[in-house]
């Protein structure tokens, strides 16, 4: 147990507003493992993260009801930091989504120049394949569907697990579809009860098209449909998936719950490489039929990519994404000796919420999802105020663990500066504890959008260029009142070397990872400035965590 913690206010030199001091929880501290070890400079706490080598997209996501576990496979590379083949899928389960246990990797390709690349698990709780018999418990009776990638052929495989996931044996039917195509790849089976069939959802990447295909028994599959052509193209399609999400406010003529695609593209994305779209509509166990073909992004952030959903997930829709960008993920540092890590898990909705003062649309929200809550290590929080001029208020979290959530609700005046001429900007930098180095996010006035600014000092962040460039989005105010100001929320999760931002109570989310030459995040610095009233901050409270 760590006793209570001193609180020290913020430095004097700074000219501060006094942190209203909050009463510590008795600090029930868990000892529970985490991905962090003390010497890892890079290493998240609680996304996943190999425990050498490199790890790239997320397969085989799926809830265990039996042994109550999480399982999380993905693309991984033992033998190197960066992607190559021979090309594994690596393997950890977590009872909280927050403490990892690493495996064996589960699934090998038969040869050195092969990969067992994308694909996804399902529970045949009926053994509609007749892999399984009672000796195994319907909760467990896993195969998982991948694709086999060798020189110039992409096919389709499945394996069974009978020990709740950790071994697997191929089938002696494989490959279970071969269309004789180098470029067809990351199959996402589920079971759609109305049809009583699975359903599997794969890219043919450089047709940008998403076929459907159907199945009873998980071997022989047969062609359903196209999803083609839809959003922004980029370079191909990769990683889609289809599932059911319930809508928070629908409306009469609206179902509770509506189909969602989610497909990848890379590169091609606007803010650079990869990234994740969405498309809402209607399955009818063959064909998905999107509302429009409007591009929406999951994810606005740099590093989202290749989506999976959890299967078995309780009724729950949540998933996770790889936090990377193909643009830079083989030369961000490796110095802990792997590359690669995991967004936070997410839980998704849809709500209908205003997109601008005209038009309101069915949007995919998202918040993380821990089923523990992480452990409160100290807490700073704001009382309201309003700012006038320059002035800065600071957090001081003393041996930081790098690990902090911080939830800011803010309004802007609009009325008072003229966007045309005047600027004002308001600033959240998170410091590093042992060099000049922050990522800063912010709020610029005269555009009214949000910036991400990761470029530091520390050697890649100066080298690589993509990380020089700043990040900007528009995000559309979460309440615009009556006397001409506009309201945002802004939830946030620093974790090591990730930044996650959730807007306005998840209308819109970002994701940024950052590697800082020296330290680690730390504490964090309100910077307004501004020569009229305009930032009101209702509140700030940042909790320093620990899993
Ligand atoms: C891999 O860059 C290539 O060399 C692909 O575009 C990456 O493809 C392989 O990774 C994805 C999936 O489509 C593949 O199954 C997997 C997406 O590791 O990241």
């Amino acid at each position: 147990m760590r006793g209570g913690k001193r609180l020290i206010y913020p430095p004097p030199f700074f000219p501060t507003i006094i942190l209203q001091r909050i009463k510590l929880r008795k600090n029930q501290r868990t000892m529970t493992g985490s991905n962090k070890a003390a010497s890892s400079k890079y290493r998240p706490y609680f996304h996943l993260s190999p425990p050498v080598g490199w790890m790239n997209d997320p397969n085989g996501l799926f809830y265990d009801s039996f042994a109550k576990l999480y399982h999380v496979y993905y693309q991984y590379n033992p033998n190197g930091t960066f992607w190559d083949q021979p090309l594994y899928w690596g393997h950890a389960s977590s009872k909280d989504l927050l403490t990892w246990e690493h495996h064996d990797p589960a699934l090998s390709p038969e040869r050195d120049n092969e990969g067992i690349f994308s694909g996804s698990v399902v529970v045949d709780s009926n053994n509609t394949s007749g892999f399984f018999d009672e000796s195994t418990p319907q909760a467990q009776r896993i195969v998982a569907i991948y694709t086999n990638n060798a020189p110039g052929l992409q096919t389709q495989e499945i394996a069974f697990s009978k020990d709740g996931g950790y071994t697997f044996g191929k089938y002696s039917g494989n490959p279970v579809l071969d269309v004789q195509s180098d470029q067809f790849r990351d199959p996402k089976v589920f079971w759609h009860a109305t049809t009583q069939k699975w359903v599997m959802t794969l890219a043919k990447s450089q047709e940008y098209a998403i076929q459907i295909f159907t199945s009873k028994d998980l071997k022989k599959w047969h062609f359903a449909s196209n999803f083609a052509r839809k959003g922004l193209l980029g370079f191909q399609y990769e990683c889609p998936g289809l599932f059911q999400i319930k809508v928070e406010n629908p409306k009469h003529e609206d179902s509770a719950e509506r189909w969602v695609m989610v497909l990848a593209i890379n590169p091609g994305a606007p803010m650079g490489g990869s990234a994740n779209q969405y498309f809402i509509g209607d399955f009818d166990g063959n064909t998905f039929t999107s509302d429009d073909e409007a591009s929406r992004f999951m994810d606005l952030g740099n590093d989202f990519y290749a989506f999976q959903s959890f299967e078995e997930a309780q009724g729950k829709a949540i998933g996770l994404a790889w936090a990377s960008n193909w643009q830079y993920a083989n030369r961000v540092p490796d110095a802990d000796g792997f590359r690669g890590f995991m967004s936070s898990v997410r839980e998704y909705s849809l709500r209908y919420a205003k997109v601008n003062p005209e038009c309101e649309q069915l949007i995919l929200c998202q918040k993380p999802f821990y089923p523990k809550a992480l452990t409160v290590k100290d807490t700073f929080s704001m009382a309201a105020c309003s700012f006038n001029g320059t002035k800065t208020v600071s957090t001081a979290f003393q041996n930081s663990t790098g690990l902090c959530d911080i939830d800011l609700s803010f309004a802007v005046d609009t009325t008072l500066l003229n966007p045309m001429v005047d600027d004002a900007t308001m600033e959240l930098k998170i410091l590093s504890d042992k060099s000049d180095e922050a990522i800063t996010v912010g709020y610029d006035f005269s555009t009214q959008q949000f910036f991400v600014d990761r470029h530091t000092s520390s050697a890649f962040q100066h080298s690589n260029k993509f990380f020089r460039e700043k990040w900007s989005a528009y995000i559309e105010p979460h309440k615009l009142t009556s006397d001409g100001k506009s309201e945002y929320h802004i939830y946030a999760v620093v974790d090591s070397s990730v930044l996650e931002l959730y807007f306005n109570d998840g209308a819109y989310a970002a994701t940024h990872t950052f590697f800082f030459a020296e330290g680690k995040p730390s504490n964090l610095e309100l910077t307004v400035s501004s020569k009229k009233e305009v930032f009101h901050v209702s509140s700030l409270v940042v909790k320093e965590l620990t899993p």
